[in-house]
């Protein structure tokens, strides 16, 4: 992929010329395919990749309860309810694992969590939308989830031994969230006429956002070039978007839905679908924080984290009293 990019004109990576002998040393680690630890010697630039988009991932888990949180009241079986609520739990420890990862690199919680609540660290777009029906949890399981796996698998074989480590688990639990989803979609597709409506509308609302989660053209992309270059990202977010839609238009087709995108069409000579254009003055909208949630996710957010102090307060006061009482024994 590296040369594949560097072919497309991002230049921005160093030639083993320009590197001193550390990061010689080190490039010939990564392309050996040995996995980077914490106390490995790094870049420094390595280490503030990593730390943004493992810290932007780990936001995004957690801004990523919220939209489904949205319905756990209003679920409309028992099951649903108790299923749902086991997924958004799960996304919370999705959170959880990511930011001990990012700690693994030396920033500490407290500042990842700071940089969320002052909105200069980021969290996926998609997060910004808003849940309107209940076909909107199948709509998120089946193709929110269903492009988190396509983008995490390979970051189970990523360069950074924490990072590729913590996505194993994630991505077996992000293949259940995708099931339910889907479960969901066919259940409504199954139903009445109305009930089949709902499931293209959420569909039509989804679909998008959701081909912009995989992030700019590989052509506007900034980061891209560097980051396969340190295997970081091993495919890049054109290919992984190629494959979300050609894995995701047969299934659309299965639930009897119509994909909202006039020029999709299959070529006989890819063997993969075309798509249209995306809308990227949408994308960077949102990025820049004017999407149709990103005030209320990021309120809400906050107020969690003030209403949460007094617990934190408590549990630091109690860790320091049994310290005391230990160094005193
Ligand atoms: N949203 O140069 P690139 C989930 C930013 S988890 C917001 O291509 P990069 C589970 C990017 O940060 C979803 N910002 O950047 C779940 C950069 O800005 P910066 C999260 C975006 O990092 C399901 C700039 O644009 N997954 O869904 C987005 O090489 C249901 C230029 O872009 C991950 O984080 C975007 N969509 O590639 C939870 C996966 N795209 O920082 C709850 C790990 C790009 O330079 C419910 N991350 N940007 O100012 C990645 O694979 C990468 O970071 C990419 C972006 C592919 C997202």
């Amino acid at each position: 992929m590296y040369a594949q990019l560097v072919e497309t004109g991002l230049k921005n990576v160093r030639s083993l010329d320009e590197m001193s002998p550390e990061e010689r040393a080190f490039q010939a680690r990564i392309d050996d395919g040995v996995k980077i630890e914490p106390k490995d010697w790094m870049p420094d630039a390595y280490r503030k990749t990593l730390i943004r988009q493992v810290s932007q991932h780990a936001h995004s888990e957690i801004v990523g309860q919220l939209p489904e949180a949205n319905w756990v009241t209003r679920a409309p079986t028992l099951e649903r309810k108790a299923v749902l609520l086991a997924k958004i739990q799960d996304e919370a420890g999705h959170g959880l694992y990511l930011y001990s990862a990012a700690e693994t690199l030396g920033v500490s919680r407290d500042q990842l969590l700071a940089d969320l609540h002052s909105g200069k660290a980021k969290y996926s777009s998609i997060f910004n939308y808003p849940t309107l029906s209940w076909a909107d949890m199948g709509a998120i399981g089946w193709l929110v989830d269903g492009s988190a796996i396509i983008n995490q698998i390979p970051l189970c074989r990523c360069s950074y031994g924490p990072y590729a480590r913590a996505m194993v688990r994630v991505c077996k639990e992000e293949s259940f969230h995708a099931r339910q989803g889907y479960d969901i979609m066919m259940a409504l597709c199954k139903g009445t006429p109305e009930q089949k409506q709902m499931a293209q509308d959420a569909l039509n609302r989804w679909w998008w956002p959701s081909l912009m989660m995989f992030g700019p053209s590989d052509a506007a992309s900034v980061n891209s070039a560097q980051s396969a270059q340190w295997r970081i990202k091993l495919f890049s977010n054109d290919e992984l978007r190629q494959r979300m839609v050609d894995q995701t238009v047969p299934q659309a087709e299965y639930l009897g839905l119509t994909v909202p995108d006039p020029d999709l069409k299959w070529n006989e000579e890819t063997g993969r679908y075309d798509f249209g254009q995306i809308d990227w003055e949408e994308f960077h909208n949102v990025l820049r924080g004017n999407g149709p949630c990103n005030r209320e996710r990021l309120q809400t957010r906050k107020k969690a984290y003030d209403d949460g102090a007094w617990f934190r307060d408590a549990l630091v006061a109690h860790a320091e009293k049994k310290q005391t009482a230990q160094a005193a024994a």
